[in-house]
C-alpha cells in the first residue's frame, strides 16, 4: 500500500495522510471523497444528549413517503419477508420532513432500506451531512479514514492501493464480521447511511441480519434470561489495533454495558443487541458462562440466513439501516488486484441514537 504524508505549508500545520495512490485515481469523479487521515484533530469523549427519534412522530401508514398516487414511478418491494425493503423511483435528496420521519420508521421496521438510482452521491458534502443530521447528531469515527475536511464522512475503501480494511481478515477463513456500528458508544448509532461511489462489477455485497427476528426465534427461558442482563461493548480492541498499525486515535476508546435485549423507541419491538464485532462479555456471569452464551448468540446471528438479506450494490445505490435492530457485514469476496473487479469505495454517515433501554427500564451504564 502506498500512502504519503503531506505536510501542507499553510497558515496552520495540517498533517494529512493520503490513504490512496493518487496516480491510479487521476480521472476519478469522486476523488474528493478518497480516504485520508487527519492526524491532528482530536475529540473529547462524547457527551450525553437528548435524542428524538424521528420515527416516533411519523405517520404509521407512511402515506407521504409511499404514495403511488403522488408518485406513479414508485416501486417498493420487500427483499425478504423478514428484513430489507428496496425502493426505486424516489430520490432521498428530495424528501420533505414528513417523508423523512416516515422513512425513519420504515427503516426501524424493515431493518434496512435500499434506495436505487440515487443522485445522493452528487448533491455535495454539505447536503449529504444535512440529510444525515435530520436523523441524529453525526458520529465521528474514533480511528477510521474519512473524507478530506469532513470527519463525519467515514471512508469505506478497498482497492489495490489500500487493502487495510481486509488486514484483520487475512488469517481468517472468511471476511464475514457481523456488527452494529460502533456499538460501544454510550448512545450508539441509530440510522447509518451508506453510499457507494465505486462498485465492483461483481462482489462486495453487504448483508444484514434482523436482530428483532433473531430475538424472536429464541425460546422463552433464554429470552427471559437475556432480558435481565447487560453485555459489555468495547472500543478498546479497535483503538489499540489502530494505534498498533500507526493510525491516529482521535477519541479515547470507551466500554459501555448495554442491555442485551433492547427496545426500539419508535416501534416498541425487542431486538438482540449483541454483536461479534464489539460485544466482549456478559456482565455478572462467570467467564465460561458468558463465553458459551455469546458464542451461541453470535452463531445464531451469523448463520440465520432465513432472517438475513444480502444486497448487491449498483451505481447510485444508497442503503440506510437501523443499527438498533440489525447487525451487518461487508462481504469482501472480490479480487482487488483484478482491474476487472475493481475498487470498492464509498462513505458512511452515521447518526447517533438513544441511550439503549431494555425490558423493565434496564438502561445502559458505564463507569
Ligand atoms: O462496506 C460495507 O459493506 C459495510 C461497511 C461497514 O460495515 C462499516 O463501515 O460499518
Ligand atoms: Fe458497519
Amino acid at each position: 500500500m502506498s500512502t504519503t504524508t503531506v505536510t501542507e505549508a499553510q497558515s496552520e500545520l495540517l498533517k494529512l495522510t493520503l490513504a490512496y495512490d493518487k496516480e491510479i485515481h487521476d480521472e476519478y469523479k469522486y476523488s474528493a471523497y478518497l480516504p485520508v487521515y487527519d492526524e491532528k484533530t482530536s475529540f473529547p469523549p462524547l457527551q450525553p444528549f437528548e435524542f428524538n427519534d424521528r420515527g416516533l412522530v411519523a405517520n404509521k401508514a407512511k402515506s407521504n413517503l409511499l404514495s403511488t398516487k403522488e408518485n406513479p414511478d414508485l416501486k417498493v418491494s420487500k427483499l425478504t419477508p423478514v428484513i430489507g425493503t428496496e425502493i426505486r423511483g424516489l430520490q432521498l435528496s428530495k424528501l420533505n420532513d414528513l417523508q423523512k420521519d416516515e422513512l425513519a420508521l420504515l427503516i426501524a421496521e424493515r431493518g434496512v432500506v435500499v434506495f436505487r438510482d440515487q443522485d445522493f452521491k452528487d448533491i455535495g458534502i454539505e447536503k449529504q451531512k444535512e440529510f444525515g443530521r435530520y436523523f441524529g447528531p453525526l458520529h465521528i469515527h474514533p480511528v477510521g479514514a474519512h473524507v478530506k475536511d469532513h470527519l463525519e464522512l467515514h471512508n469505506i475503501y478497498l482497492g489495490p492501493d489500500n487493502e487495510y480494511r481486509n488486514r484483520s481478515k487475512s488469517n481468517k477463513l472468511s471476511t464475514i464480521g457481523y456488527h452494529s456500528d460502533v456499538s460501544y458508544e454510550r448512545q450508539p448509532p441509530g440510522i447509518t447511511i451508506l453510499t457507494l461511489l465505486s462498485v465492483p462489477e461483481t462482489g462486495g455485497d453487504t448483508a444484514w441480519a434482523s436482530q428483532t427476528a433473531a430475538y424472536a426465534r429464541l425460546s422463552q427461558p433464554i429470552k427471559s434470561l437475556l432480558e435481565s442482563l447487560r453485555a459489555e461493548h468495547s472500543g478498546f480492541p479497535q483503538a489499540e489495533g489502530a494505534a498498533r498499525d500507526g493510525k491516529f486515535v482521535r477519541r479515547e476508546p470507551v466500554k459501555t454495558e448495554h442491555p442485551i435485549v433492547r427496545i426500539h423507541p419508535a416501534t416498541g419491538q425487542k431486538a438482540l443487541f449483541v454483536n461479534p464485532g464489539f460485544t466482549k462479555k456478559i456482565v455478572g456471569l462467570r467467564q465460561e458462562e458468558s463465553d458459551a452464551l455469546l458464542k451461541l448468540l453470535f452463531k445464531h446471528i451469523s448463520l440465520g440466513q432465513d432472517f438475513q438479506v444480502r444486497v448487491k450494490w449498483e451505481e447510485g445505490t444508497v442503503a440506510l439501516w437501523d443499527n438498533r435492530v440489525t447487525a451487518h457485514t461487508a462481504i469482501s469476496d472480490y479480487n482487488v488486484h483484478n482491474p476487472q473487479e475493481g475498487v470498492r469505495h464509498g462513505f458512511r454517515i452515521t447518526t447517533l441514537g438513544d441511550r439503549p433501554t431494555g425490558v423493565g427500564g434496564l438502561e445502559s451504564r458505564w463507569e
